[in-house]
């Protein structure tokens, strides 16, 4: 029994040590960074605001990320309640997203992506902040 415990032990520190070995791959959601490039107002309670994906290890633009799911909302202004409609618009070949957002208000407002890079098996999250007229 004592020698089965040993071994048992043993190979729950080997899976604890490949756990850790392992551990950045599964950090890779950290190594994105989202930006705002530009904001404009686009008439009446819209904001075009566009945003540039980045991997930061190396300082490069992503191009060609799938972004499958957008939020805007007043959070910044601690009215996170206060939400508006998102359309995505065309994205151009240098890595630059681009959405028109329902900016119901003047002020700060936070955009939310989520997106899915290639050869990354980590979904990418990441906030943004900017200013509504
Ligand atoms: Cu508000």
């Amino acid at each position: 029994m004592t020698l089965f415990r040993f071994s048992a032990g043993a190979a729950m520190a080997s899976v604890l040590t490949m756990l850790l070995l392992t551990s950045p791959a599964h950090a890779a959601g950290k190594d994105y960074r989202f930006e705002v490039l530009q904001t404009q107002p686009a008439g009446k309670d819209l904001t075009d605001v566009t945003v540039r994906l980045t991997h930061i290890p190396d300082g490069k633009p992503v191009t060609g990320a799938v972004i499958f799911q957008t939020r805007v909302d007043m959070g910044p202004e601690g009215m996170g309640d206060m939400t508006g409609k998102v359309t995505p618009q065309t994205a151009d070949p240098a890595g630059h997203y681009r959405f028109r957002a329902q900016t119901g208000m003047a002020g700060k407002w936070a955009l939310t992506l989520t997106a899915k890079v290639q050869g990354e098996t980590d979904t990418i999250r990441g906030s943004v902040t900017f200013d509504a007229k």
